[in-house]
C-alpha cells in the first residue's frame, strides 16, 4: 500500500521542518547557479536567512511559464550540461516549447514520486501496466514508465494511438492497469466495445488517469465501460511531469508529494496567499530539483488544499481535483464558465455520450456558446420529438449550472473528434469576426 511509508506518513511538524530546510537550500542553490534567479532574488531582497518560517515563501517572486520561455532553451538550468541526463519539453499551443532538464538524482526522485502514487491506488509488482500516453518529449509516458518499473510492474510501453491495438492488447496481454488521459480511456472503451470485447474478457482493475481534468460523471462512464477503479493523478512538465500528486484509494483529493513540492494557493488576480480550504491558483516550489529548480511556479490550475488527516494514513496534504485552469476559464457575456462544469452536466445525461465541443462565437459584440454533444444512440435521430426533449433538458440543466443560456446541437454518434492524448474541446472563434 505504501511505497515509502516513513516519508508518506511523516508527522506534519517534521515534514514542515524538512520543507523549510529544503526551501532555504533551493533559494541558495538558485541564486548561486541561475543568473535569472540571482537577479530576481536580489531585487526582492530574498536570501535563505530571510526565510524563517514556511509562510515566508510569499516573499519569493513568482515564476511564470513566460520566464521559462524567455530563457529558452536552457537558460534556467542550474547544472552543467554534462550532469543533465534527460530533456523533456511541453509543446504549448503557441511559440517555443518549455524545455526542462533532469539530473540522475532528479530522475530517481521522479520515479519515487510516481511509484508512490501508483502504490497509493493499489498497484503492485503483480500488475501488468499498459502505458497509452505518447512516448517522446511529453513527460507522461516516460514518467509513469519508470515509476511503474520501480514498483516492479510489467510495463507495456505501447504509447498512444492505434486504438484497436490498445483494445487488443488490453485483452490479449491481460493488462491490469491502464495509463492514459481520461478522454483516451473513454475512447479505448468505445473501440473495445465495437470490437466485441466485453468487460469480462479483460483483467483490467485500475486506471491511472491524468494530464487533463476528469469530472466524477465522466469517471463513472469510464468505470462502467472498462470495469476499472479509475484514479486521478496530477503533474506538469515544468515541475517534473506526472508525480506531483495523486489520489489514494479513498479518492478524496490528491496527495501532494510534499517532501519534494511545497504547495501554496494564491489569489490568481492579486497573487496574495490564500488559506488552506480556500480556492485559488496552485503555486508550487519543487524542493529537490537540480536540473531546472523553479521557485514558486504559477501552475494556473485552480484547486484548494486540505491539510486534514486522511483515512489512508498519509500525512501529505491533499489538493482537490483541478476544477480548471485560470487561463482555461471562459468568460461568456460576463459569466465565468469552466469547461468541467459543462462536462459534468453532459456526462450525467442519458442518451448522450460524454464527447462534446464548445464553440464560442461573437456577434454584435455579444458572445455566444454552442455546445455540440453526441447522441449515444443513432435511432434517436428518427424521433424528432424525443430529440427536442433531450435538447431542451440539456439547455435547461446547463442554464441552471452555468447561469447562462447556451445553444445545444445534438450530433450523430461517433461524429465528434476523439483524442489519443489531451482532448481539445474548445473552439474559440470570437476573434475571427474582428469584433
Ligand atoms: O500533463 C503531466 C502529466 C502526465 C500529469 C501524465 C499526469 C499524468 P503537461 O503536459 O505539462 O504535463 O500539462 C500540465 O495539465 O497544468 C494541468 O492544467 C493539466 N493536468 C495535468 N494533470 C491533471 C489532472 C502533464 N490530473 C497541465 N487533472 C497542468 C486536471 C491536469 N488537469
Amino acid at each position: 500500500m505504501f511505497f515509502q511509508k516513513e516519508i508518506e506518513t511523516m508527522p506534519r511538524k517534521k515534514l514542515e521542518e524538512l520543507q523549510l530546510e529544503r526551501l532555504r537550500h533551493q533559494v541558495d542553490f538558485c541564486s548561486r547557479n541561475v543568473p535569472f534567479y540571482a537577479k530576481r532574488l536580489a531585487e526582492a531582497g530574498v536570501t535563505p536567512e530571510r526565510i524563517k518560517v514556511l509562510s515566508d515563501a510569499q516573499y519569493i517572486p513568482l515564476t511564470t511559464k513566460a520566464d521559462i520561455r524567455d530563457n529558452y532553451p536552457y537558460g534556467l538550468f542550474a547544472v552543467p550540461m554534462k550532469e543533465i541526463v534527460r530533456i523533456h519539453a511541453s509543446s504549448g499551443t503557441t511559440g517555443k516549447p518549455t524545455v526542462v532538464g533532469y539530473t540522475k538524482r532528479d530522475l530517481d526522485n521522479w520515479s519515487d514520486c510516481v511509484a508512490r502514487l501508483c502504490a497509493a491506488v493499489g498497484v503492485t509488482d503483480e500488475d501488468v501496466a499498459q502505458i497509452a500516453f505518447g512516448y517522446g518529449l511529453f513527460t507522461g509516458a516516460l514518467g509513469l514508465h519508470y515509476g511503474l518499473e520501480k514498483l516492479g510492474c510489467a510495463v507495456i510501453p505501447v504509447s498512444s494511438g492505434n486504438t484497436e491495438k490498445q483494445a487488443m492488447l488490453l485483452k490479449d496481454f491481460g493488462t491490469t492497469t491502464l495509463i492514459s488521459t481520461p478522454s483516451y480511456a473513454m475512447y479505448i472503451s468505445e473501440v473495445a466495445r465495437e470490437m466485441g470485447i466485453a468487460r469480462k474478457d479483460l483483467k483490467l482493475r485500475i486506471g491511472l488517469f491524468g494530464s487533463e481534468g476528469c469530472t466524477n460523471e465522466l469517471r463513472q462512464k469510464i468505470e462502467q465501460g472498462l470495469g476499472v477503479f479509475s484514479t486521478d493523478n496530477y503533474g506538469m512538465s515544468e515541475l517534473m511531469g506526472p508525480g506531483v500528486s495523486g489520489e489514494c484509494v479513498y479518492r478524496n483529493g490528491l496527495h501532494i508529494n510534499e517532501d519534494h513540492f511545497l504547495a501554496e494557493i494564491i489569489d490568481p488576480e492579486t497573487g496574495i496567499p490564500r488559506e488552506p480550504g480556500e480556492e485559488g491558483e496552485l503555486v508550487i516550489t519543487p524542493l529537490t530539483k537540480e536540473g531546472i529548480p523553479l521557485l514558486r511556479y504559477r501552475t494556473k490550475d485552480i484547486t484548494r488544499l486540505n491539510l486534514e488527516p486522511c483515512a489512508c494514513g498519509r500525512t501529505f496534504a491533499r489538493m482537490e481535483k483541478v476544477s480548471g485552469r485560470s487561463d482555461d476559464m471562459l468568460k461568456i457575456r460576463g459569466v465565468n464558465v469552466f469547461p468541467s462544469q459543462i462536462e459534468s452536466v453532459i456526462a450525467a445525461i442519458k442518451g448522450v455520450a460524454p464527447h462534446y465541443e464548445l464553440i464560442l462565437t461573437r456577434k454584435n459584440y455579444t458572445d455566444y456558446l454552442e455546445v455540440r454533444v453526441e447522441l449515444s444512440d443513432a435511432s434517436l435521430l428518427e424521433h424528432y420529438g424525443e430529440l427536442d426533449n433531450l435538447r431542451n433538458t440539456i439547455v435547461s440543466k446547463l442554464q441552471t449550472v452555468l447561469g447562462l443560456k447556451a445553444k445545444v446541437t445534438l450530433a450523430a454518434p461517433s461524429s465528434i473528434r476523439r483524442y489519443e492524448g489531451k482532448a481539445k474541446r474548445i473552439i474559440d472563434k470570437r476573434n475571427e469576426s474582428g469584433l
